[in-house]
């Protein structure tokens, strides 16, 4: 029997790729070039499913001229690179990799927040460029995390653990989300309260970005939005680039209208605004909230059982539109 052919966008664990290469012809890229959106058409054109990363835009143009397609499976749990619109007219399965790095990704939220209201990366670079000579006691003077409001902007599982954290910082949680929890699920998020995204903005001292990327959530945080922020208050961004307008917050960090930034994620990452390395009250660090070492091999896994139940005529674990299967080709 011919084995069913794969493409694995990108550079990945090797051992879990030889998992793959043993059941199916895979066509690997362990150089971990970027394709152009016209390779990765030649490349998808004869393939049956095939696994990418949220650097992968895969349109309703590549869905199709790839007819053989039934499964597209991401490497991550936001699927805003995928039309999944139109996999879903074509019968292809998408699925995401959620749950497995929930708790990784709010460890780095937490980091990210502290850095940045704490002043970390800036202290460290002035201490390294040999400048500490003396104590001051107006030294790198930040913003305190412990008995502060926190303000959760995206409420999911990623949301949900953020705030479980703050408990032992005797925060105040304040959250925005599409619809509020239940009174149980705002308990075990330290008693977090729902309140509309300007009233958020205005009470928090410190904002958390951590909702998925739409056209509904393009720029939810603008000019408008930053002038509503306390000028004591840190914005982190974890979620996608996009939700954040870059040039209104650079012009923001740069009058002093909000306190200081901490970004994981860029409106056209890899690329930054020039500008963003310019300013010293912003934390910049290159889309690494997954990035701990069992977290990315777990979802790497995720991503290969998603795949393997897909080719196997079987629905996913982490299948986003199942009503797909009603369109199969
Ligand atoms: C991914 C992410 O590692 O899961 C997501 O949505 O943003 C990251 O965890 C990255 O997007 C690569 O796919």
């Amino acid at each position: 029997m011919t084995k069913q052919k794969i493409l694995i966008a990108r550079a990945t664990f090797p051992d879990l790729l030889a998992r793959l290469e043993s059941q199916f012809e895979v066509e690997s890229n362990q150089a971990d070039e970027i394709f152009s959106a016209q390779t990765l058409q030649e490349k998808m054109r004869d393939k049956d499913a095939v696994m990418v990363t949220a650097s992968e835009a895969i349109s309703a143009a590549l869905i199709a001229t790839s007819p053989r397609l039934k499964a597209i499976c991401n490497i991550a749990v936001g699927y805003n690179n995928i039309d999944v619109a139109a996999a879903t007219a074509a019968g292809i399965m998408v699925t995401n990799t959620p749950d497995v790095l929930n708790e990784t990704t709010a460890d780095f939220g937490w980091a990210l927040l502290m850095a940045t209201a704490r002043r970390i990366t800036e202290a460290e670079h002035w201490l390294r460029a040999g400048h500490w000579d003396k104590w001051r006691y107006d030294a790198f003077l930040g913003a305190d995390l412990h008995g502060s409001t926190l303000g959760i902007i995206g409420m999911g599982r990623i949301g949900q653990a953020i705030a479980r954290r703050s408990m032992g910082f005797d925060m105040r949680v304040r959250y925005h989300n599409r619809s509020p929890l239940t009174p149980q699920q705002e308990a075990h998020a330290n008693a977090a309260a729902y309140r509309s995204k300007e009233a958020l903005l205005r009470e928090a001292d410190h904002v958390v970005l951590v909702l998925p990327y739409s056209a509904a959530t393009h720029h939810t945080i603008g000019a408008a939005e930053l002038a509503l922020m306390k000028p004591s208050a840190t914005l982190v961004n974890i979620a996608r680039g996009g939700i954040v307008d870059d040039v209104a917050l650079i012009a923001a960090l740069r009058t002093g209208r909000v306190a200081a930034a901490g970004l994981d994620v860029f409106e056209h990452e890899p690329a930054l605004h020039p500008d963003f390395l310019t300013l010293s009250n912003v934390v910049l660090t290159p889309h690494i909230a997954s990035a701990s070492a069992p977290t990315r091999r777990a979802m790497v896994q995720c991503a290969t059982d998603n795949l393997l139940a897909a080719l196997a005529g079987r629905i996913p674990p982490n299948c986003l539109n199942p009503e797909s299967i009603t369109n199969n080709h």
